[in-house]
This record gives structure tokens, C-alpha cells and sequence, in this order.
């Protein structure tokens, strides 16, 4: 069979994660409308009998603006160290200097790259399309191009067909039953991070965190998992934003979240939400390594 691994990578906000979780047919990557969502690398196995690939998302590529961003980037450097195919997903929309850098960046590595041409469903007129696909294909020198769209599902079987092939024959990897290798806190806290994020973004961009405090069964309902976590922001007015007037946010980022975590474990879960405050977390190691952002 064949197998190998995938590291999905490109600017912040150009549909990577939307991709993985496409391609796996599984939400492995939570996703937002607005750049640097993703902070971790984010595994994702797609086993058929015939091939297993496990896919590796990435937060999007960009200069570090603090500690927990110099994390988030030597996540990219080593997930392209270890993949065995490079997928460069670009926005098809609005392509710019940013996706041009990556592709300079990747030009002259000595690994499969397959270019993702990605939210073509945007492109009007489609015609548009042919040009940017000649011009990349020219300037960088990559002649496996695929214009696609992660959200619409348009021509991503055809691209995990361009993957495939050029995957080597090997053992699986991961068992044939993994779909990921994601521990169970960090999705859940993920979850929340990305309801989090659909409420107050605006207000607080990427100050917030969210730490699983404890997992166990009711005490009286053994059936119900309890949940409590904690949100970190940087600062006191922040906690007010995300509490919301009479705990309205914070009571409609818990009960989006306990819906799909319910989904995930498969029992009832009560949730319980605590916001706190921890003042610069993003430039603390000791605080970033709590939140499982690792060390570098
Ligand atoms: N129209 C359209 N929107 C898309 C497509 N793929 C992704 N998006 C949207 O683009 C936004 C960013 O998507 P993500 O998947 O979070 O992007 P990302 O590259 O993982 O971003 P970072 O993790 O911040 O680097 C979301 O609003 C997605 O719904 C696509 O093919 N078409
Ligand atoms: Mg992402």
C-alpha cells in the first residue's frame, strides 16, 4: 500500500484547516474567517485500503509577533521537515505577496510540492483562474497544480487522487481505526477556543486560550460528563467582554460548545465556563506549555 505524510501549509486564513477536515471527511481543525486560528499541528489520517495518509495542518505562515507565535511558526518548520509531500494551499481569491513568499520559500526543496489553488468558488469570472494557475506553474516552477474549494468540496477528490500518487508504497503509519492523534482535552479546548472566537473576536483578537480544568462522570449521573474549563484572556476589561451583559457570551459559547463536544464523546456533558485573567500569557513559556503550545 501506500502511505506517507502531508504537510499542509500556506498563508493564515487561506483555508488549510477548511482543507483537512475536507479531505479527512472529519472536523479535525477548528476553522474562523479570520487569520490565526490554528496553533498547533493538527493530525488527520485518511486510511482506504489501498492508502493511508496522514495529513498535518499547520498554523499559517507568517513572521512570530510574540512567544506563543514563535511556537506556532517552529510548528510549520518541523511539520515540513517531516512530511513526505508538501500541499501549499493558496488563496485563489485573493492571492497575494504573501502566498508568493511561501512559494519562493518552497521552491528549491527537494519533496513532492502540490499546489492547492483553493477557494475557487470565489473567482468570478472563473476565467480568472487560468492565468494565476500558468503563472505559479511558470514562476515556481510546480506543474501539480489543483484549483479547488475546500468549502464546496469542488475537485478536492481529484487532488486527493494527485496526492496519492505521489505518495511512496510503506506500511500504514497509524492504525487503520485512528482518524487522529489529537488528545481529547486539546479538542475539547479547541472547541471552545473557536466558539470563543465566533463572539468576541472583534473585541479581542488572539489573547485568548482555553485550558480543559477537569474531565470526570457526574456524581450523580454517571452518564453526564462533567466538564470545567477555564478561558485565559490577557486582561480584566477582556474578561468582562467575554462574560458578556448578564453572562449572555459566555453563555452562548458554552452551550455551541457543549453541542459539539457532546458529539465528539457521545454522552451528555455539562459544561462549566470560567474566564480568567493571566496578563501577557502569549509571551510566558511556562503558560504557553499549560495550554499544550509546547516549547521551543
Ligand atoms: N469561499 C471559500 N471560503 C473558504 C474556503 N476554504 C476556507 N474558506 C474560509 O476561509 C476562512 C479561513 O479558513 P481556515 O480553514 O480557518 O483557514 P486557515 O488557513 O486554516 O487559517 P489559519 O489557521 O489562521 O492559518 C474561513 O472563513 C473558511 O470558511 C473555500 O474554498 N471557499
Ligand atoms: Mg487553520
Amino acid at each position: 500500500m501506500k502511505s506517507g505524510t502531508v504537510a499542509i501549509i500556506g498563508k493564515p486564513n487561506a483555508g488549510k484547516s477548511t482543507l483537512i477536515n475536507t479531505l479527512t471527511g472529519t472536523k479535525i481543525s477548528i476553522v474562523s474567517k479570520h487569520p490565526a486560528t490554528t496553533r498547533f499541528r493538527i493530525i488527520g489520517i485518511k486510511t482506504t485500503p489501498s492508502y493511508q495518509i496522514v495529513f498535518v495542518d499547520t498554523p499559517g505562515l507568517e513572521k512570530p509577533r510574540h512567544h506563543l507565535g514563535e511556537i506556532m511558526q517552529s510548528n510549520v518548520v518541523s511539520a515540513i521537515e517531516e512530511a513526505d509531500v508538501l500541499l501549499v494551499v493558496v488563496d485563489g481569491s485573493f492571492f497575494n505577496e504573501q502566498d508568493e513568499e511561501i512559494l519562493s520559500k518552497i521552491k528549491n526543496m527537494k519533496k513532492s510540492v502540490i499546489i492547492a489553488v483553493n477557494k475557487i468558488d470565489k473567482i468570478n469570472p472563473r476565467a480568472q483562474l487560468l492565468p494565476l494557475i500558468e503563472r505559479i506553474s511558470r514562476e515556481y516552477g510546480v506543474d501539480r497544480i489543483v484549483p479547488c474549494s475546500a468549502l464546496t468540496g469542488e475537485n478536492i477528490q481529484e487532488l486527493e487522487k494527485l496526492i496519492v500518487e505521489n505518495l511512496s508504497e510503506g506500511e500504514m503509519i497509524f492504525p487503520p481505526e485512528y482518524t487522529d492523534s489529537f488528545p481529547l482535552v486539546y479538542k475539547i479546548s479547541e472547541i471552545i477556543r473557536e466558539k470563543v472566537f465566533e463572539h468576541v473576536y472583534q473585541e479581542i483578537p488572539h489573547s485568548i486560550a482555553v485550558e480543559v480544568e477537569e474531565m470526570k462522570p457526574g456524581e450523580k449521573n454517571k452518564e453526564v460528563m462533567v466538564i470545567i474549563a477555564n478561558i485565559i484572556v490577557e486582561k480584566e476589561n477582556q474578561k468582562k467582554i467575554v462574560i458578556g451583559k448578564d453572562g449572555e457570551k459566555l453563555k452562548a459559547i458554552g452551550s455551541k460548545a457543549r453541542k459539539e463536544i457532546e458529539v465528539i464523546i457521545g454522552k451528555k456533558v455539562y459544561l462549566q465556563l470560567r474566564v480568567k485573567v493571566i496578563e501577557k500569557w502569549r509571551d510566558r513559556p511556562d503558560i504557553s506549555s499549560r495550554f499544550g503550545y509546547g516549547s521551543i
